[in-house]
């Protein structure tokens, strides 16, 4: 927050005003009309036009929403159009230019690299264009996907997303090892930690700036990418456009948008966004026992790596299901580490199991989708799915064991209940 660092904060025309498609940025002003209505009433498609409205809207302010299951089935490769969103900021005003689902062509975008270093570099995008890029499909996921099941132990706070605050996309960019190497910045010795910061400012320069730090010898930085593309076309402005840091198998608050600079740091951020949001305990904590403020660098972890997970997809429970063959689907994921090798099928809540059929994905980052057929005859049942990768990390049976304050990393094997006709 006290950093010695530019400000790069700007408004929708300034935003626009350079780019090949600056016309696709329309300087339209949502606040007004959004003001006006109760936050339930609105749309996604108000908020972020051509979202779909079935999105499920969790904060107007901010555009935040989530995919209905319903939706997000539908696809292999997840369209934006449908995309779960989260930004930290109001979306209006200043930063009007985040609501947007055009594609952001920006060729003079620039991004700093800066710090430790013995010489300062900058690389715009239209660099990074001729730099040779690599494409990787990808689960991206909100850490605190899934937070709404923890309120069967208690309530925590924040958007109360269900299993749509995720999604598989493919992105597509430079690897951020290869530019590091390329750009050569003469790191100092002490370097420990990446920051990486975007162009959305808070809306008071004395506010906490969203930024981000990861450990500069995680083998996960080795897959991450400075993407310019998304699903084959430049990243959307609500999704990050021009630039967006990309590391496949960390949680979402990690693929910071709008990169405009990456800090070598001997230290991690100082922001709350990494010292005391998006952290889980060291140490298990029960309801009540730590409020968010006690978190600190010592006692906490930031949400890095996802959580093994499946999620079931069909049937749910606005399903009609008729008596007979039913094939039970979902996806599963991890962090990419190690292949998910088991995912198991209950159709009696979890008294009996069967191994459902794995189709691996050509990315270890991607979706595994998994089915079963069972015979399910008329009533209730209560379906569930618990994966296992190859290093034996698996689901707990009961998510709510993994509680912590902010209700992040949710990975309960999942529970369906269906009425079968
Ligand atoms: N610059 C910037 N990057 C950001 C955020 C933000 O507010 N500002 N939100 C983060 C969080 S918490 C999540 S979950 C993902 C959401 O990505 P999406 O909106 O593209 O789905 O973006 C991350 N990157
Ligand atoms: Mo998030």
């Amino acid at each position: 927050m006290s950093q010695n660092r530019p400000r790069f904060g700007m408004t929708r025309r300034e935003f626009g005003a350079l780019g090949a498609t600056a016309g696709a940025i329309v300087a339209l002003d949502w606040s007004l009309p959004r003001l006006a209505r109760a936050a339930g009433d609105v749309k996604a498609s108000d908020l972020i036009p051509g979202k779909v409205p079935e999105m499920i809207v969790h904060n107007a302010k901010l555009g935040v929403m989530e995919t209905p299951l319903e939706l997000l089935r539908q696809h292999r490769v997840t369209p934006k159009e449908i995309m779960f969103n989260r930004l930290h900021f109001p979306i209006s005003g200043e930063r009007s230019w985040t609501a947007s689902l055009e594609p952001v062509e920006r060729p003079d975008w620039t991004i700093t690299f800066d710090g430790l270093v013995s010489r300062i570099r900058r690389v715009t995008v239209a660099d990074l264009e001729k730099m040779g890029t690599t494409e990787v499909e990808t689960v991206v996921q909100c850490a605190g996907n899934g937070r709404a099941f923890f309120a069967a132990k208690a309530k925590c706070p924040g958007s109360q997303w269900q299993h749509g605050g995720m999604a598989n996309v493919t992105f597509e960019g430079v690897p951020l090892k290869q530019l590091i190497e390329e750009l050569n910045p003469g790191l100092g010795a002490q370097v420990r930690y990446i920051t990486v910061n975007g162009a959305d400012d808070p809306p008071t320069p004395k506010g906490a700036d969203f930024e981000k730090s990861y450990r500069i010898d995680d083998p996960a930085l080795d897959h991450a990418i400075l993407a310019i593309r998304m699903n084959g076309e430049p990243i959307p402005a609500c999704h990050g456009g021009p630039v967006r840091l990309l590391i496949p198998g960390f949680y979402g608050n990690m693929n910071v948008k709008y990169v405009t600079r990456v800090l070598f740091a001997a230290a991690q951020s100082p922001t709350v966004f990494q010292s005391r949001a998006y952290r889980v305990p060291l140490q298990p904590v029960e309801p009540g026992q730590m409020k968010i403020s006690d978190f600190t660098i010592t006692n906490s972890e930031p949400t890095y790596a996802f959580r093994i997970k499946s999620v079931i997809f069909a049937p749910l429970a606005s399903d009609s299901v008729k008596a007979g063959k039913v094939t039970i689907s979902g996806v599963a994921f991890n962090d990419g580490q190690a292949p998910i090798t088991l995912v198991e099928v209950s159709t009696d809540g979890g008294r009996s199991w069967r191994a459902a059929a794995i189709e691996k994905p050509k990315s270890p980052f991607a979706w595994y989708h998994w089915s079963l057929e069972a015979e399910l005859t008329a009533g209730t049942h209560t379906l569930v799915a618990k994966a296992t990768d190859a290093w034996g990390r698996s689901q707990p049976l009961d998510g709510t064991v993994m509680w912590n304050p902010k209700g992040y990393e949710w990975n309960g094997a999942d529970h369906v209940t269906v009425t079968v006709t």
